[in-house]
């Protein structure tokens, strides 16, 4: 039949690729250069072959629920993320980070070593599990929160398995599940076919499209005071951030932009009127946004945190809601429309309405005098809005500023991004701790010209602190200013009590432990605005590693926006239960 020997053929089917390299291989090709990791003895061989492939870097981290963080926050800056953990005892740890990313739609391909494929069959009970046996219970519980779960349970299965998870997580911008049992990972594996041939586009029905485009477009033209509100999920669709504008610039009308949506429309552009929250929105936006009547909104979340315990609603009746698989009129539905060819068509065929944006300018008094941070000289106690006032200034063009879940989110979300600036937000997931792994995730997929500033509650910081010595280790010049108001004050503003009080630490001292003999980070304390200059301005001068500011401030010196807020949530929280 051939003349070919025996041997070369051989030779010629033997595979070069594992399990674990084959999957190495299409991180490397869906744009990683880094994943994050916690060895465990189920996933050392695993580990070992991902090294095999050098252009992806292996970053270990303190523990797994930091490893996830920082995972999702890498697929922010990045497009995509990966993490690898052990079986049970490591990926339960890092449940908490996949399901923020399921919530905050990001790709993060989650990674877990199995058990060995013999032991089910031996009926065996083993180590890190809860001790029965039952092997599917973790994957059962991560299918819950990633769009495609699959377990390789035989070698045959992976290069299917892991293209299905991972262009899943793509398509659908939210993490997947791979489970490895523990001796497949070396097993021999087929090349990866080219990369494309994975890659599932999200292409609109054509029909429903130009459907979609054209009811939008007829809207509009017949509305008198169009506006535009940019949501969260712009980020779910490739190019609608950049369609977004484009409609903006097109119709010529105010644009808002949610609180999650914050730097998905630049703030210096003329168009810009703030952030619409109900009734804790910048000045003018939600009495704007109520005047208006077409509101078309981009991705938006609406949730009781972002519409301010349901006080901050557009009325569906004057609502178009562009979503990342649909179209929402007040009285239609189109469904099958990708939101980027939705805004790209749209773009197209609107006519200029810039009345709204024309009401803004007559309703707002521009130029308000700043209350705070007059002084940066004074040696009175530090305040809120002093600090606020300065990490503003210290902002530029090449920052990203990242808000922790509590008052930091307020202050952030209100604070002024100068053009290309960037801002990063948990606000669906709002799980403390995310804050000081999520910086660490998100500096190592920075470009090299960015910077990073994170602000973060001193509730918060205690909940994953450790993870600043990798930030140490690996010589990131992250800004961190840790807000020591001495306890929870956004949870005292929806509903206070003894438990919102917390132990106090030195959290500037901190850093020297993290440096340990060889680490080049640097805690300073800033107690009053002239401190704090001080403080900046060292951290500017800085190099080779993070530097924290703790800010104390006192405990009640919150925004005004978080009292009202606060009490909003805390009456959507608190409504009566209502008998069926
Ligand atoms: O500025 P501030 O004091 O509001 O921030 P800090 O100090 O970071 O306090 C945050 C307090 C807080 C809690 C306790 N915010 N949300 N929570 C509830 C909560 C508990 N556990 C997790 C994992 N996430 C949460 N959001």
């Amino acid at each position: 039949m051939t003349d070919v020997p025996v041997n070369l053929a051989k030779e010629c089917i033997v595979p070069d690729f594992t399990v674990g390299s084959y999957l190495a291989r299409r991180l490397e090709q869906i744009g990683l250069k880094h994943y994050f990791v916690v060895p465990g003895d189920y996933n050392l061989v695993l580990l070992d072959q991902l090294l095999v492939n050098k252009n992806v870097e292996q970053i270990g981290c303190c523990n797994e629920l930091n490893a996830s963080y920082a995972a999702e926050a890498y697929a922010r800056v990045n497009g995509c993320g990966a993490v690898v953990t052990t079986f049970n005892v490591g990926a339960f740890s890092a449940l908490n980070g996949v399901a923020g990313a399921y919530a905050e739609r990001l790709p993060v391909i989650f990674v877990s070593a199995g058990h060995n494929t013999n032991d089910p069959s031996a009926n065996h009970i083993i180590h890190h599990t809860i001790g029965t046996h039952d092997f599917s219970y973790q994957y059962e519980m991560f299918r819950q929160v990633t769009c495609a779960a699959v377990r390789v349970l035989h070698p045959d299965n992976a290069p299917s398995m892991i293209d299905h998870a991972i262009s899943t997580a793509l398509r659908e911008r939210r993490p997947a599940y791979i489970e490895i049992a523990s001796n497949l990972s070396n097993a021999p594996c087929p090349e990866p076919a080219p990369f494309e041939t994975i890659l599932a586009s999200e292409d609109s029905n054509s029909r429903a499209l130009a459907s979609a485009v054209d009811r939008a477009t007829a809207l509009i033209a017949g509305a008198k005071k169009p506006l535009l509100l940019a949501g969260a999920h712009l980020r779910c669709s490739y190019g609608a951030i950049d369609a977004f504008r484009d409609v903006a610039e097109a119709l010529g009308c105010a644009v808002a932009v949610m609180p999650d949506a914050k730097g998905f429309f630049p703030e210096d552009h003329p168009q810009y009127i703030g952030t619409y929250w109900g009734p804790v929105s910048s000045p003018g936006c939600e009495a704007i946004l109520d005047w208006a009547d077409v509101v078309l909104a981009a991705g938006p979340v609406f949730s009781d945190y972002t519409t301010a315990g349901w006080t901050g609603l557009p009325p569906k009746e004057r609502l178009v809601s562009a979503e990342p698989g649909g179209v929402r009129f007040p009285d239609a539905e189109y469904t099958n429309v990708a939101l980027a060819e939705f805004l790209a068509g749209l773009a197209k065929n609107v006519q200029a309405n810039d009345a709204t944006l024309t009401q803004y300018h007559r309703i707002v008094q521009t130029a308000t005098a700043d209350v705070a941070g007059q002084d940066f000289e004074s040696s009175a106690e530090l305040t809120r809005a002093e600090l606020w006032h300065q990490i503003e200034q210290d902002l530029d063009p090449k920052t990203t500023l990242l808000v922790e879940t509590g008052d930091s989110w307020l202050n952030g979300v209100f604070t002024r991004l100068p053009g290309g600036a960037r801002f990063e937000i948990e606000m669906q997931w709002g799980s403390i701790g995310w804050a000081v792994p999520a910086s660490f995730g998100y500096a190592m997929g920075l470009e090299p010209d960015r910077r990073l500033v994170s602000v973060i509650g001193d509730g918060s910081f205690q909940l994953t602190a450790q993870e600043v010595a990798n930030m140490i280790r690996h010589g990131q010049e992250t800004l961190i200013f840790l807000v020591n108001n001495r306890g929870y004050v956004v949870e005292s503003a929806i509903h206070d009590g003894p438990y919102n009080y917390i132990k106090n630490w030195d959290y500037a001292r901190l850093i020297d432990a993290w440096n340990a003999e060889d680490g080049n980070g640097l805690g300073l304390t800033a107690t009053t605005g002239r401190e704090l200059a001080a403080a900046i301005s060292k951290a500017r001068r800085h190099k080779g590693g993070p530097v924290l500011i703790e800010c104390q401030i006192a405990h009640d010196d919150c925004s005004p926006q978080l009292l009202d807020w606060g009490a909003k949530v805390a009456r959507a929280n608190a409504r009566p239960h209502q008998q069926a």
